[in-house]
């Protein structure tokens, strides 16, 4: 054994340098481990008895990437590129050996070598555009070396990782291995020896046509709305065709620095830590988990069906129970409707519908749900309905079985009061469509027990969802910023602003749609029934806009009724003088005088308003942290990840600390 830097050893293998990186938890390229790297591959080349050298990763991960926790500080030697030229230029053969994930320079390290080989768990990725980098150690070049440039487009812009099966069909890979991967590369490198070393820098890029290469860059920044990232590694993937690789190089690390440095990086990497620090609840360390395999799902309409399929999706037995027989009818095809989506665009194969759908029972019979570990209700958001359900949900399932209540605005305390067992009730508030949103809200009720809070995270974790504990709240964490979100948007109409201006300045800023399409998107008649509730509790001191009820009294309740903040032609959204006449003659009735307000102003209203309640949210301790708002905004809401979300935004808004 030979220790060339802590993180860093080798050992020699029938004449061939096997250097493994241990550096836990993801092998990530920390200085110590370029320091080792460069020195093991000094140490390979000089040692007369060695022919030939490996790379690999100890443990299930080849190398994670650069680490992301020295990105705040300047790059310390030797850096990662100096320590690719080094492997890149060996005299002797150097191959990878990648026994897990290869991400960012992790898989930059792999590219530098003569030959890669994977195990057929491995996967592949360049996924710095989703940190706000681009690859700073080649990447941007090597890689359309090996697979052309319309290909490395797709993979750099987009960070998208691939499985070993299709990396070696794109041709990064040149072999998966089944069987001992350390023993196939050591023979790997021996039989290179004495050849002629393929070095992928000194390849030509593969010619390719303008249409293919345009083709790529629209489709991979067709979502990348204000990120500059994504934009940048378009750029340096064309550039590979245009400039001789090492000017091509220096310009890549160049835009790597300045994006490094620049605020949507510091924003991503902020969303990073936040997922990490998300999955840690604190009290629920030691506790032994509830067995889950069969879930049951009550009511199969939208949310209901998105539900079960996730289920389904991550390999669970699911029990879907409807009220009639013609409704089991309808909820299992809608189940089958999903599959058949996901069959179509290729996320699964025929086999795969085939299991799941034997994975999956329908019953009009609440009594099925005898042998569920876990019962979600997704029924109508109606608490009598609900309370009236886990009663008799109570009596039917086991007594160690776990009920969870999908409602988003009722509170689950009393539905949870109301069983013999509230101490094995949560929330689990998924978003629409339940098996394409990642944010899952994970409700910890006053009795919720610690082991239901834990198994209900780690249901989540596998059906592949973000769970956010929160606590009991109306509208818990997401739909109490967004109720705030909407009352300023609206506070600013009165102000003297029109729903396209305050849309325009939020779509600048990075959201997918701004508030008013949105609401015209889910309708506007669910927030009215709730305002209507509300009437005879409201403060009546408090301002209240009345807009949006003249709205619905018109029957403009959204993009449904062809009508609503906006009218509809095509399913095409145009400003309706209507709307604008009816604001008017709505502030002139409250004698307000309209003034002219910035892009700017509505910005930061809007910001200022979300942070307000999210503060107010972790006072009142339903957050955990504020890293979690941001998170829940920007998965559920299209809170652009790229700002961090409205807590650091406005964190950031407020300027450096003194
Ligand atoms: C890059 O490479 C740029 C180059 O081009 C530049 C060259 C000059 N660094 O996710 P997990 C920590 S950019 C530091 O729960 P999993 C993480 O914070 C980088 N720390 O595990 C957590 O710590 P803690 C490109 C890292 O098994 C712990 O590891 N690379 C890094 O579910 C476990 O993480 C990426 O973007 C890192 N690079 O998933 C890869 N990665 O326990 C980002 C993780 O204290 N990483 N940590 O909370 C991942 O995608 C996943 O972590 C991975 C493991 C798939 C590796």
């Amino acid at each position: 054994m030979i220790t060339f830097s802590d993180t860093v050893r080798g050992a020699v293998s029938n004449g061939v340098l096997l250097i493994e990186i241990d550096h836990a938890p993801v092998n990530a390229l920390s200085t110590d481990v370029r320091k080792g790297l460069l020195a093991a591959i000094a140490y390979g080349e000089a040692t007369v008895d060695i022919a030939g050298i490996v790379v690999t990763g100890a443990g299930s991960i080849f190398i994670g990437g650069a680490d992301i926790r020295e990105f705040g500080a300047p790059p310390a030697e030797p850096v990662l590129p100096a320590v690719l030229a080094a492997i890149e230029n060996a005299t002797k053969p150097v191959v990878a050996a990648i026994n897990g994930a290869a991400l960012g320079g992790g898989l930059e390290v792999a590219l530098a070598a003569h030959r890669r080989i994977a195990s057929q768990t491995a996967t592949l990725a360049l996924p710095e555009v989703k940190l706000g980098i681009v690859p700073g150690a080649g990447g941007t070049q090597r890689l359309p070396r090996l697979i052309g440039i319309p290909a490395a487009i797709d993979m750099i812009a987009t960070g998208r990782s691939v499985l070993a099966a299709e990396a070696l069909k794109l041709g990064i890979l040149d072999r998966v291995e089944d069987g001992d991967l350390r023993a196939a590369a050591v023979a790997e490198a021996r039989s290179l020896v004495g050849t002629t070393l393929r070095r992928s820098g000194a390849c030509k890029v593969p010619l390719a046509p303008t249409d293919a290469i345009d083709a790529a860059a629209s489709k991979a920044l067709a979502r990348a709305r204000g990120q500059s990232a994504p934009r940048e590694a378009v750029r340096l993937v064309r550039l590979s065709g245009e400039r001789p690789f090492a000017e091509a190089l220096a310009e890549e690390r160049r835009t790597f620095l300045a994006l490094r440095d620049s605020e949507q990086a510091a924003a991503l990497r902020h969303v990073f830590f936040a997922e990490r620090a998300a999955a840690k609840v604190s009290g629920l360390e030691d506790v032994k988990l509830r067995k889950v395999e069969t879930i049951g799902v009550v009511g199969l309409g939208l949310m209901g069906s998105g539900i079960a399929t996730c289920a389904l999706d991550a390999g669970y037995t699911v029990v879907g129970i409807e009220q009639a027989e013609d409704a089991v009818a309808k909820g299992r095809s809608r189940v089958e409707g999903l599959l058949d989506r996901a069959l179509k665009s290729g996320r699964i194969d025929a086999a795969g519908k085939a299991d799941r759908l034997q994975r999956l029972t329908t019953s009009g019979a609440l009594q099925s749900l005898a042998t569920a570990d876990l019962v979600i209700e997704a029924v109508f958001d109606d608490l009598s309905v609900k309370t009236e359900l886990f009663v008799r949900l109570d009596g039917i399932v086991r007594s160690d079985a776990i009920l969870a209540t999908n409602t988003s605005y009722l509170d689950p305390d009393p539905i949870a009061a109301a069983t013999t067992r509230p101490e094995r009730v949560l929330g689990l508030h998924f978003f629409s469509p339940a098996n394409v949103m990642r944010l899952l809200e994970v409700v910890r009720c006053a009795r919720t027990a610690p082991d239901v809070l834990a198994t209900g995270l780690a249901v989540a974790k596998r059906l592949r969802k973000l769970p956010i504990v929160c606590g009991v709240t109306e509208g818990f964490i997401g739909n109490r910023i967004f109720s705030a979100y909407r009352r300023e948007a609206e506070f600013l109409l009165e102000d003297g602003a029109l729903p396209q201006q305050i849309d325009a300045a939020t779509e600048t800023y990075g959201f997918a749609m701004g508030p008013f399409a949105v609401f015209d998107l889910a309708g506007l008649e669910i927030a009215w029934a709730r305002r209507k509730r509300q009437a005879a509790t409201r403060d009546p001191k408090a301002r209240y806009v009345d807009i949006a009820d003249h709205l619905c009294e018109a029957g403009r309740l959204g993009l449904k009724a062809g009508r609503g903040w906006y009218r509809y032609r095509d399913g095409k959204r145009e400003v309706d003088p209507e709307v604008t006449a009816l604001i008017e003659q709505r502030r002139a009735a409250k004698g307000l005088i309209a003034r002219t307000i910035s892009d700017d102003e509505v910005r930061q209203r809007l910001l200022a308003a979300m942070a307000a309640e999210g503060a107010a949210l972790l006072s009142e301790g339903i957050a955990a942290r504020a890293s979690d708002i941001d998170l829940v905004m920007i998965n559920g809401y299209g809170f652009p990840a790229h700002k961090g979300g409205p807590m650091f935004a406005a964190e950031q808004a407020k300027g450096p600390k003194a």
